[in-house]
């Protein structure tokens, strides 16, 4: 018990003690690993934080879509379109299984929505940067994709059904989505001198930002203790953040290219990669919406929603005249 106090002190974690009875099951069934599935009694706060992390992570997959699909047109091959865009329907795909399992918890998309244009929610750090050069979609790829499958992979064994299947899913596709971004980087840097610096320019904007993905630095992180101890979060981000970088920066050797980081540097005694922290100054301002494209991601949302309302409006009629005509005919 002195144990358990000292592992939930300062962190608002409740104790065994502190729980009621029905918390305290809903703790033993998410310590053996059960699933716990949308009509199971939760916690409120489980929920709330469902519904926060899973919402932010599809609003993530669709604003996602926007920095590739501003290249699909000037993808440099036909087979690099065929491909991207492929890559960029799949986003949209994870967004809408996400989408449907945070609606098992009570929340309509329309609402999600409605709460990410008015900010209240919030979207991935790394979509408010530009895509500049082709590279960036090697960049993004290789990168991007790449902190995020360091982070699905383990939430494929969370603790909520709905949101682990969804993860299982889109993992795989992840993973082939990693793969062409570097594929594209491997053409540029062994391309001419200037196909290789675009590539290297890439990854120096893409760093830092990518590092940022994993959100703050555990002594900052709000809400990891309480999640990990509900098996909502597998890991802390510092702990991904650090497998990213081990996993990363050999790909980056083979590719020729240099980390942007004077600091980097194997440390034998760890067995990992000592690295540069980001400039968290930059990350809370980017989500305080000061980064370079958040004004144009919210715009892009903005019209695509107000231009798909006459859809919304015509299927939710069709559906009022089928149930109509239903009852008519009992
Ligand atoms: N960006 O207490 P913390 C993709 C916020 S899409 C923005 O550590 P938590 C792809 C955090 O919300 C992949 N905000 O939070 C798509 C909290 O603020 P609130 C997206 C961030 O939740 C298209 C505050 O900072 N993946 O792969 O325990 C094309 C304190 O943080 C960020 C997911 O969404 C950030 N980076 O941990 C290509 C994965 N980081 O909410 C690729 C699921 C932190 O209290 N999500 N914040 O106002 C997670 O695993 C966790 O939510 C996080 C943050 C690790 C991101």
């Amino acid at each position: 018990m002195y144990a358990q106090m000292i592992k939930t002190a300062g962190t608002g974690v409740k104790s065994p003690e502190e729980m009621t009875e029905e918390e305290r099951r809903f703790q033993a069934r998410v310590d053996a690993n059960e699933k716990i599935e949308p009509k199971d009694w939760m916690p409120e706060d489980y929920r709330k934080t469902l519904i926060r992390q899973i919402g932010q992570h599809a609003h993530s997959e669709i604003v996602g879509q926007l920095p590739e699909g501003n290249w699909i047109t000037r993808a440099p091959t036909l087979e690099r379109k065929a491909i991207l865009l492929a890559k960029v329907q799949d986003e949209a795909g994870h967004g809408l299984y996400l989408y449907c399992a945070a609606e098992t918890l009570g929340v309509s998309r329309d609402e999600l929505t409605e709460q990410l244009l008015s900010g209240k929610m919030k979207y991935s750090s790394i979509f408010n940067y530009p895509t500049l050069t082709w590279a960036d979609m090697g960049a993004v790829g290789w990168l991007v994709d790449g902190a995020a499958i360091m982070n699905q992979v383990p939430l494929q064994r969370t603790s909520f059904g709905p949101y682990s299947r969804a993860m299982i899913r889109i993992c795989k596709e992840e993973s082939f989505h990693q793969r062409q971004g570097y594929d594209i980087m491997m053409k540029m840097a062994q391309g001419t001198p200037a196909q290789k610096k675009m590539a290297q320019d890439a990854l120096n904007r893409f760093w830092y930002p990518s590092l940022m993905m994993f959100g703050p630095s555990d002594k900052d992180s709000v809400h990891s203790a309480q999640s990990m101890a509900w098996k909502i979060k597998m890991n802390t981000n510092d702990e991904l953040r650090q497998k990213f970088v081990d996993q990363t920066v050999p790909q980056a050797e083979y590719l020729g290219l240099t980390v942007p980081d004077e600091h980097l540097k194997w440390n034998e005694e760890r067995g990992h990669y000592d690295f540069s922290e980001p400039d968290w100054s930059e990350f809370y301002d980017v989500l305080k919406g000061n980064g370079p494209c958040n004004t144009d991601r919210l715009n892009a949302r903005r019209e695509a929603w107000e231009e798909g309302q006459w859809v919304r409006d015509a299927m939710l009629a069709h559906a009022r005249k089928k149930a109509a005509a239903k009852v008519a005919a009992e």
